[in-house]
């Protein structure tokens, strides 16, 4: 009997669902209706996925706009606080629900704090659901009220074997250790050869400085008056190729948007964007080909209008958009999201429900869009895109989804996560947990549409606290191993959709009145001064150029055993070393200008170099004009020259003993732009 507890304890989490299998007929369970939502709630043998009874709900009034309307209610259960917890159940139905999980305050009319939720795509088999919530910074401890939302589709529904049980907490430390990560799997080793413009190898002392990251950080971009941009248009592109180095096009891809006429795809104004873009090296994500939203006009569009198309006309046009739009732009777009918002947005598999090239239920639709794809460009790549899949309890289904798409072999090759973060806090711990479980499945995962503000009333953030939360989620992204790359959903808030809705907000990185608020301070920071490499090496009769760096572009200098300065912007590839040809730095040739004593020293911009040809030996040292020892040499008979690099712009103390027992001798030089 002991060793029994022992196990059970170890081995089985405590299921805090009181009546989960339904099986005391349906003690505490309940069916809230209003307004006219309608339906019936019993326990009957037939609803039973274990046991004897289930629950069965048939919903006889739906409220396609109102799913709340009709809710099937468990029994509560108790919470504690900083904690997670995982909801999962048995159900077959029509079509899809909601779940959402609240904190209540019993006795409190009105004090429901929503902890997390997740949909569910109910079919005709039974089908297991879950998701995770979690109470950290959600209020505290209390009863926990969990709401099944059925009623946006009549029918027949029946549920069974409910389980709510906490997760273990992730390492509270791995935040912490995201700097360390980042050194360690970020950098890699860069290769360069350097050349002169004849081909023939170059040595001397080098640096090299990065000045463009390879990952992509980028932003949403909605270019207007698209011909010759001054003023607003001028300052909007120049602010955004400052802080990013990758973009997405916030609508104008979007299929109605891009072919608004039939047979009429608005190509001029996608090359605007590509023009621009390549004249900064700027790459553009393909969003989105498909989005089966049925809002802003999109239900009336020609392409997918589900009222007057068929199931077989609206494939048929989907088929055709994507084969010629991803022909199109091979080469010249590498990545799509194909499909957007497939678990929320259901509006074609719906009409496709019944439609047996589609089965089951329409979603193989989906796969087919990016079979098309795949075969358009077999060098993209292809992005599922959702939301509320690492941030609410969403990411069961996500995972579930992009787990049978590859097990189907469908072609998808990254997961995208839209992260509309709504304006609330980071919670790192189910941030984790759910980014940990989308990783498992192997695929990148990249951040499309990055903001956290609130769709309605006064903003959640200060502007210093709007700092800290973007470059906590930055670096909390960066410092994951599966993300390949950071999309921002906009960055001005005269130009940015949450404050086009919610004129209280200020989500994006800049004022109205083009001001850089402390958020864009912060991220330029982080890429430009804390994630960045400055590398000094000397490169000897081979050219050769290696060391650890961020991946991306640099600015290489060679000072050269003709004394001249040498330079090259350069990209350097993953493995591979890259040829770089130098050419002379105009205006930079070295002058001797302060002579001690027979001892020549030189200075140019970010180089010193001191020169012992009458003696031996000698011992240098440079020191600042805080008294401390930046750099430190020696010279030889056989090495008579002393180089030192990357010597920042300023007043300096050379001081030089030659070997022979002299006394120190010092001189004061100046660095900077002129030779001095
Ligand atoms: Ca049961």
């Amino acid at each position: 009997m002991l060793a029994g507890l022992v196990l059970a304890r170890c081995g089985v989490a405590q299921n805090l669902l009181p009546e989960p299998g339904l099986e005391s007929g349906g003690t505490g369970w309940s069916l809230y209706k209003t307004g006219s939502g309608a339906g019936t709630l019993s326990f009957p043998a037939i609803a039973a996925h274990s046991g004897g009874a289930g629950a069965q709900v048939v919903v006889t009034k739906s409220v396609p706009d109102s799913n709340w309307k009709v809710q099937l209610q468990p029994p509560l259960w108790t919470s504690k606080p900083s904690s997670i917890y995982r909801f999962s159940f048995w159900a077959k139905g029509p079509g899809s629900i909601h779940v959402g999980v609240s904190d209540i305050d019993s006795g409190k009319v009105g004090s429901y704090t929503y902890i997390g939720g997740f949909s569910a795509s109910l079919g005709s088999d039974w089908k297991q659901f879950s998701g995770l919530v979690s109470t950290y910074g959600r209020g505290g401890e209390g009863a926990v009220r969990a709401n099944l939302y059925l009623g946006s589709l009549a029918g027949t529904y029946q549920f069974d074997d409910f389980t709510v049980e906490e997760v273990p907490a992730p390492d509270p430390a791995w935040y912490g250790r995201a700097q360390s990560r980042i050194d360690s799997f970020r950098q890699k080793t860069q290769k360069f050869r350097l050349l002169d413009p004849s081909g023939a190898v170059l040595s001397g002392a080098a640096t090299a400085r990065l000045v463009r990251h390879e990952f992509p950080f980028g932003t949403a971009l909605a270019f207007q008056n698209t011909g010759n941009p001054t003023g607003d248009e001028l300052w909007y592109r120049q602010t955004a190729a400052k802080l990013f180095n990758a973009a997405v096009f916030e609508n104008d891809f979007k299929w109605p948007s891009f072919e608004a006429t039939k047979g009429a795809p608005d190509t001029a104004k996608i090359r605007i964007y590509l023009k621009w873009a390549d004249s900064l090296g700027i790459a553009f994500r393909g969003h989105a080909l498909v989005w089966g939203i049925q809002k802003y006009g999109y239900d009336k569009f020609w392409g997918t209008d589900t009222a007057s198309l068929s199931c077989d006309e609206i494939a048929a046009n989907i088929k055709a958009r994507i084969l010629r739009d991803v022909a199109y732009y091979k080469g010249r777009l590498g990545e799509y999201d194909v499909w957007n918002e497939a678990l929320h947005e259901t509006a074609f598999f719906d009409k496709c429900r019944s439609n047996p090239l589609y089965a089951p239920q329409g979603w193989a639709l989906q796969d087919s869009a990016f079979a098309w794809a795949h075969r358009a460009d077999p060098t993209a790549m292809l992005y599922i895109n959702d939301y509320s899949n690492v941030d609410g309890g969403g990411t069961e289904e996500y995972y579930q989804e992009i787990k049978g798409m590859l097990e189907r072999k469908v072609p998808v090759t990254g997961i995208g996560i839209q992260c509309h973060f709504g304006g609330t806090p980071l919670n790192l711990a189910t941030l984790q947990l759910n980014m940990d479980r989308l990783a498992s499945l192997g695929l990148p995962i990249k951040v499309t549409e990055y903001d956290n503000e609130k769709w309605t009333g006064a903003g959640a953030f200060t502007p210093t606290s709007q700092a800290e939360e973007f470059s906590r989620f930055v670096r909390f992204m960066y410092s994951h191993p599966a993300v390949n790359g950071i999309m921002l959903w906009g960055f001005w808030d005269a130009r940015h959709w949450i404050s086009n809705d919610n004129a209280a907000a200020s989500p994006g990185l800049y004022t109205a009145d083009k001001s850089a608020k402390p958020a864009a301070d912060s991220l330029s920071r982080l890429w430009n001064e804390v994630w960045t490499t400055r590398a000094s090496a000397s490169v000897a009769g081979d050219g050769a150029l290696s060391f650890i760096g961020y991946p991306g572009t640099y600015q290489i200098e060679l000072l050269g055993g003709d004394a001249q300065v040498w330079t090259a912007t350069a990209r350097a590839v993953a493995g591979a070393t890259v040829d770089v040809q130098l050419v002379r730095k105009a205006g930079t040739s070295i002058r001797a200008r302060k002579t001690l004593a027979g001892i020549q020293i030189r200075s140019v911009k970010g180089a010193l170099e001191v020169a012992t040809p009458q003696q031996k030996s000698a011992e240098i040292e440079i020191v600042d004009m805080g008294g401390n020892r930046r750099f430190r040499g020696s010279t030889s008979a056989e090495s008579p020259v002393c180089r030192f690099l990357s010597v920042p712009e300023g007043m300096y103390l050379v001081r030089i003993q030659a070997s022979e027992g002299d006394a120190v001798r010092q001189v004061l030089v100046t660095t900077g732009a002129q030779a001095n």
